[in-house]
């Protein structure tokens, strides 16, 4: 499909009031994040949209790459909250929410949510979120192996995507809708109620009461008891509750003891 008839189709089908709106569709482009941030400072508005049918240079959190190969879906939209920005963590959680409820009608399948931004099928990556702020607004990326071949990831990553999964294409137009939609529905719920969209995102969770390590900025061992209001993980470790507000979980296996 070329990116002028991929762009047609989605704004054929987007139910959305502003994501997708405008719609940029490129071939290929470093990083479609990139691509947002100046359209932001420019003062694009609210839910401006780049796609991309590669990206050259993916990446997620702290400068790590993320491979973005054909087939994949990788998109960024402008942000503008209005929300404190000790609660813009939150937005990552709105955004895979609304990316898991979005896969889940496309593809039929059951994706959790690790805190703070994987999205897993079963144990393994399927997709992740990636918020960064330009300015007063934020740029909300989300990557999601859809169409993307088996060997077309490295298998060291653990990573899946939903070819692989479900043995057939899923259609990346309906997906790119499903996805925009899905967002935006949370993200508006997000400015309604923000505690309410902790309740959307445990639905899906698969963190909270594991045994986990957290590794990065903070470096801890617990059980993972909540998420606060400001989107942080609350780890109950031998030394106390730890709050965490940024880094990488692994979930740990639960051993029971010996009966
Ligand atoms: C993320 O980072 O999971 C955020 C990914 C966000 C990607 C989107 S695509 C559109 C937009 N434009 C961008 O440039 N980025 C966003 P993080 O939690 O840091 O996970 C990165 C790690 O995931 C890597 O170090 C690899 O181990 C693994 N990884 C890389 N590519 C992957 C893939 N395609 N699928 C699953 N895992 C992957």
């Amino acid at each position: 499909m070329t990116p002028e008839s991929m762009a047609g189709a989605i704004e054929a089908g987007l139910k959305t009031d502003r994501f997708g709106r405008p719609l940029s569709v490129y071939e290929q482009v470093g990083s479609t994040n990139d691509e947002a941030a100046p359209l932001a400072r420019q003062g694009a508005p609210e839910g401006t949209t780049v796609i991309a049918q590669v990206q050259t240079r993916g990446r997620g959190r702290r400068g790590r790459t993320w491979h973005s190969p054909a087939g994949g879906l990788w998109l960024s939209v402008v942000l503008r909250p209005r929300l404190a920005r000790e609660q813009w963590p939150l937005l990552g959680l709105a955004a895979s929410a609304g990316a898991a409820d979005a896969v889940g009608e496309v593809a039929r399948l059951p994706v959790r949510v690790k805190w703070p931004n994987d999205l897993l099928v079963e144990k393994r990556k399927i997709g992740g979120v990636l918020i960064e702020t330009s300015g007063t607004a934020a740029i909300a990326g989300i990557g999601i192996n859809a169409n993307v071949p088996p060997g077309a990831l490295d298998p060291e990553i653990g990573a899946t995507s939903l070819l692989a999964w479900l043995g057939h294409p899923v259609d990346l137009v309906e997906l790119a809708c499903a996805v925009l939609g899905r967002f935006e529905w949370h993200y508006d719920l997000l400015h309604r109620d923000p505690e309410a969209i902790l309740g959307r995102w445990r639905e899906h969770d698969v963190t909270l009461g594991r045994q986990v390590r957290v590794w990065g900025a903070q470096d801890l061992e617990g059980v993972a008891e909540d998420v606060d209001s400001r989107g942080a993980l609350l780890v109950r470790t031998p030394e106390g509750l730890q709050r965490v507000v940024a880094g990488d979980v692994s979930l740990r296996t639960v051993e029971t003891p010996a009966e």
